[in-house]
């Protein structure tokens, strides 16, 4: 794997100088959240830094290194191609910053949509993304913002809410890993259901 201060200036000439203004801020984050919930801060602080690593790139050529690297694109992905950067992602940590752990991976591979049964480390980068200091805010996030470092289920739970409530305001296809990720926290109990 590469230096962190490597990794630090690598994705600084990769992104957009507002991209990694964010991506500083979801690193700040994320480290502040893994300290509450005794998780590791280094896979934390890397998976954060490299969450949104090609989102800067265009969608015609996240699509084609996708077919370069075998990633398949699901029916969502094809309608809506903001959702690639997140798997795409995933595989050029791998490739490109020579990240070997699988929940770093995973994380940045789900950091978008979610998943049934996430890790601890998915929700703080799930989270973190969603709440990070330089998002402009709206109605619910400094909800979520305060719930991260005190109910981290209940955080991720509302911000699922929040995204599907926005997603359909959008009229953008809503990912099924979004909805799994939701009925998994309710049927865990480890949530108050919305009602
Ligand atoms: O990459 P960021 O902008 O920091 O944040 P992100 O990775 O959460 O991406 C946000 C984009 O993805 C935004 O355009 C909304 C969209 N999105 C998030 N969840 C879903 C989704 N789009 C669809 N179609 N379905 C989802 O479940
Ligand atoms: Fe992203
Ligand atoms: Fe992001």
């Amino acid at each position: 794997m590469l230096d962190y201060n490597n990794m630090v200036e690598k994705i600084r000439s990769a992104l957009s100088p507002r991209r990694f203004i964010h991506t500083l801020g979801v690193v700040e984050t994320a480290v502040k959240i893994a300290k509450v919930y005794y998780i590791d801060i280094e896979q934390a602080k890397i998976a954060a830094l490299l969450h949104d690593c090609v989102k800067d790139y265009p969608h015609s050529l996240q699509i084609q290194l996708c077919k370069e690297f075998h990633i398949p694109l699901d029916e969502t992905m094809k309608k809506n191609p903001e959702l690639i950067h997140s798997f795409l992602g995933a595989e050029i940590a791998k490739r490109e910053y020579e990240v070997e752990d699988s929940y770093i991976l995973d994380a940045i591979r789900y950091h978008t949509t979610g998943r049934a049964n996430m890790t601890l480390l998915d929700k703080i980068i799930f989270l973190s993304d969603y709440i990070e200091p330089n998002r402009t805010s709206f109605i619910g996030l400094e909800n979520v913002r305060s719930l991260a470092y005190t109910h981290l289920d209940q955080a991720v739970y509302q911000a699922l809410l929040l995204t599907i409530e926005y997603i359909k305001e959008q009229k953008k296809p809503l990912h099924p890993r979004t909805l799994e990720a939701l009925q998994y926290l309710e049927n865990s109990k480890m949530i108050k259901n919305k009602d």
